[in-house]
């Protein structure tokens, strides 16, 4: 047996795990690079759920899977919900969407991560490509646009040796110190500063007309959208100055440039074009076309690899799912109740479903609400194939010891399948079809179609130019308010392993640490612990990701584009209590 496996959780990273009884690093694999983070260095210390239950009682597994289908057999199919998650990254979790799109129920679509950016990339370029970190590796200069390397994607930073880093971010992260730049903007402006850049490069004669002309014909038109800001009033809006946009430009100048762009700039409803307007400016500097420059955001991860699974099903929006329309909700992977946005509407729309089922493998929010509890199993006790959404890694995943205690998602599909008469493979191929889709390079398995240059050539519009926005909405609420940031934790992956349980503000806000503050926002409210953080901007709170309660305060009304969540579009107000 294979001890090489890999990490399973949703990040960029997606490590390479020697297993020896003990979860190890890869030391070949160039990405891994001999080191895991906090989650897989103590990943068997949690405590998974080994038990399963029914409305409180403790039952067997095999009792689990014959009320799990005695429950789908007095259930109509229309009214049957598989609500989807990304607590594992495998492809082999799509075995279980194969068995209810073939049964007829609804399946999810949408996402609660990188949507809006993502259809903003979409609409520009044609597909979201990844930048691999071996292309970052050849710049001069990284800009760190709302994403938290050192936290989300640590594995990056052996690839910003000796580069210049500019910050753009309305947090202090732990980056800015090793910063030529941090552009401490405030939340939700991003558009602005991007597009502020943009004019000026144009003014400054920064751009070649050239490349333009052949991939970007209509840079003017964007320019003289870019006109119709009026500088002074919006720099002080935004809370930056003139300096900032010519240093900026000044550090960048003749230089090789990546864009690395986080979720966090794009948690609003209008996060399309925020990815839109700073693609516009890359395109405009030509960094698309220039080795060692680009923009890489969350990319596809599954680009290039088919699934050989049905996906053919009705869906509902995973954002603001009805749940309420369904008698029976099997939710995988996930935790609605802490995760979703406007948990109270969650709270409420769960309440009226007959059967809740889940299968994971932490108890959490809404394995605490279930009727039926399925434990799943970990990674280590099954066979997988993973992809990533920050680099062109595909590793296998092999089983590493076996296990009573939970099913695997093959497992389950298969006993569904046969229970309901729906043809599945093998598990041995599809994981060789999963396979098929690598090819060898130095070190490691890639995934032959991602490209090292991604849009070499041409874009993947249909015209293969490059499309600029040609409407901005403006509307944001930017001043005299209070903004929420939900960031990713360190200790935490979403609502997994150790979660934060405070509300950090900044120190000269006043409040005493430990005293109980009422944060509160036009869809609820949540009370939790004050701690301090003076790397907070002042008119800025921070809940993590993951925090419970935090999900109170924010809206499940989706991006106007990418049927998206935006978590930190609500504005928020805090009282002592
Ligand atoms: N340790 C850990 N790692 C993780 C995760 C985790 O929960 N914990 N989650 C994984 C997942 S699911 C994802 S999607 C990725 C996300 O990875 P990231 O995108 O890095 O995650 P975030 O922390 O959400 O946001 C990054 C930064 O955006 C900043 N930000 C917030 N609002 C704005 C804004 O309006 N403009 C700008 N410019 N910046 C802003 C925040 O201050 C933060 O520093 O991380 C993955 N990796
Ligand atoms: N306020 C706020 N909310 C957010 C975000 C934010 O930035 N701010 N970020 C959003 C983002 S980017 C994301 S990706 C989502 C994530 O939202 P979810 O995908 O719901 O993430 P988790 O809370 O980690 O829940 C994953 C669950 O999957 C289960 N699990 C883990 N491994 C397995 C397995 O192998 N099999 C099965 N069956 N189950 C398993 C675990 O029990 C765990 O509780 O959250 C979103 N929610
Ligand atoms: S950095 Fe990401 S992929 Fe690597 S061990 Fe941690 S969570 Fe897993
Ligand atoms: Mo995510």
């Amino acid at each position: 047996m294979s001890k090489k496996t890999a990490c399973p959780l949703d990040c960029f990273d997606a490590c390479e795990i020697i297993y020896d009884g003990k979860i190890k690093a890869s030391k070949e694999h160039p990405y891994t690079q001999g080191y895991l983070c906090p989650h897989l260095n103590h990943y068997e210390e949690n405590n998974f759920i080994t038990q399963a239950r029914y409305k409180g009682e403790n039952i067997s597994i095999e009792r689990a899977l014959e009320i799990l289908k005695e429950k789908l057999e007095s259930t109509d199919k229309i009214k049957t919900l598989q609500y989807r998650g990304h607590g594992n990254f495998g492809l082999m979790q799509d075995s279980m969407n194969h068995f209810f799109a073939s049964y007829g129920a609804t399946l999810t679509d949408g996402t609660l991560c990188d949507g809006a950016g993502e259809a903003g990339i979409l609409e520009g370029r044609g597909a979201n490509r990844l930048l691999n970190p071996t292309e970052i590796a050849k710049s001069d200069v990284v800009v760190l646009w709302g994403r938290n390397i050192e936290t989300t994607s640590s594995h990056l930073m052996p690839f910003l040796k000796n580069k210049e880093i500019i910050v753009v971010d309305p947090y202090e992260t732990s980056m800015v110190h090793k910063a030529v730049q941090h552009v401490k903007l405030k939340p939700h402006s991003d558009i602005y500063f991007a597009m502020m850049l943009y004019r000026f490069v144009m003014i400054e004669n920064m751009f070649d007309q050239e490349h333009l002309d052949e991939f970007a014909s209509e840079y003017e038109e964007f320019y003289d959208m870019t006109q119709t800001i009026r500088i002074r009033a919006v720099l002080e809006k935004i809370d930056l100055s003139l300096g900032d946009i010519g240093e900026f430009l000044e550090n960048i100048r003749g230089k090789k440039v990546s864009i690395i762009v986080g979720v966090g700039a794009q948690k609003y409803r209008n996060g399309d074009e925020v990815l839109r307007a700073i693609d516009a400016f890359a395109m405009l500097m030509g960094f698309f076309h220039k080795e060692g420059c680009g923009v890489g955001y969350l990319a596809s991860s599954r680009q290039g690899i088919e699934s050989p699974f049905i996906e053919k099903a009705k869906r509902v929006s995973v954002v603001d799912t009805k749940f309420s329309a369904y008698d029976l909700v099997f939710v995988q992977g996930a935790n609605p109740l802490n995760q979703m946005p406007d948990t109270n509407r969650v709270e409420k729309e769960l309440d009226k479903v007959k059967e809740l089922i889940y299968f994971g493998l932490f108890e959490n929010e809404t394995s605490a609400k279930a009727d039926l509890v399925i434990p799943a199993l970990n990674f280590l006790y099954k066979n997988d194939v993973r992809v990533s959404y920050g680099n062109d890694a595909l590793l296998d995943m092999p089983a590493q010891k076996s296990s009573e205690d939970g099913i695997s998602e093959y497992k389950l599909a298969h006993y569904l399948c046969t229970a309901f008469d729906i043809e599945l493979q093998s598990e041995e191929s599809y994981l060789n079809h999963f396979r098929s889709f690598g090819e060898k390079r130095k070190g490691y398995t890639a995934v032959k179609s991602k490209k090292t240059l991604p849009y070499e050539g041409e874009f993947e519009t249909d015209d293969g130019e490059f499309l600029f926005l040609d409407e901005v909405d403006f509307d944001m609420e930017l001043e005299n308010v209070l903004f929420l940031l939900t960031s990713k934790s360190k200790r935490s992956l979403n609502s997994q392993f150790k979660r934060e349980t405070n509300v950090y503000v900044h120190p000269s806000l006043g409040f005493i640490e430990g005293q109980s503050l009422e944060i509160s926002s036009v869809n609820g409210s949540v009370i939790l612990e004050v701690a301090h953080d003076s790397a907070l901007r002042e008119d800025c709170i921070l809940i993590y990701s993951g925090t419970a309660g935090v999900n109170r305060l924010s809206s499940s009304k989706k991006s106007y584009v990418g049927n998206s969540a935006a978590y930190q579009e609500n504005r928020v107000k805090v009282k002592i209590c």
